[in-house]
């Protein structure tokens, strides 16, 4: 299912991340950029140790990725141009900042792709796994501030596609709902 914004396709798509075909995959991964499990543990599978070497470089020199933020990686093995590893809020009952955070992570992946010059980037469901947001409010949030970043950016910006790859069927029927409205 597709839409489009201001020249931008808005596409949501249910299954692996890894085995979507474009620029940039974004992961939703812990402050420590150690791999883990859900959608961290599938991209590291898959791409192989050169992905978790070069977090390891990452936290080397700028130590952890706060909650928000967002890191570039190759692609190791996988054949995407690189991986933008973002971390998303561990939900705490709403009261700590969590939809700032998880909007801030959409907004940090986009900018950092942008200047990539990336044209297509993927997203799965960040913070809806482990750490528990709720789904919903995730999507809402998730295509609010995809939508506002798009509008904020203008006809320069790079992106031609964005994609919500949901590895859940309830998640991908969210989102086929609020991109339809
Ligand atoms: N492709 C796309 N989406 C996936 C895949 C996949 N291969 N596998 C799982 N998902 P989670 P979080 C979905 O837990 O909540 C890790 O251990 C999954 O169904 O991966 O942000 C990290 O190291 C869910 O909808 O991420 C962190 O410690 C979504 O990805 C912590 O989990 C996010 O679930 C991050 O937790």
């Amino acid at each position: 299912m597709q839409i489009n914004i201001e020249q931008v396709v808005l596409e949501v798509i249910e299954g692996d991340i890894t085995r979507w075909q474009g620029d940039y995959i974004v992961n939703a991964a812990n402050s420590g950029l150690y791999g883990g499990g859900g959608v961290d543990g599938a991209i590291h599978r898959a791409g192989g140790r050169r992905i978790a070497e070069e977090c390891a470089v990452i936290r080397q020199k700028q130590g952890h990725v706060l909650p928000g933020d967002a890191a570039l990686t190759t692609a190791g093995s996988l054949p995407f141009r690189g991986i933008i590893h973002t971390v998303g809020p561990i939900w705490k009952g709403g009261s700590a900042n969590e939809t700032a955070i998880l909007a801030k992570c959409y907004s940090t992946s986009l900018t950092l792709a942008c200047q990539q010059g990336a044209r297509s980037i993927a997203f799965p469901n960040i913070g809806t796994g482990v750490y528990n947001f709720p789904k919903l409010a995730a999507a809402q949030t998730a295509v609010t501030s995809v939508i506002q970043f798009i509008r904020e950016s203008g006809p320069a910006m790079p992106l031609k596609l964005i994609a919500f790859v949901c590895f859940e069927q309830d998640n991908a029927e969210i989102y086929r709902e609020l991109l339809q409205r």
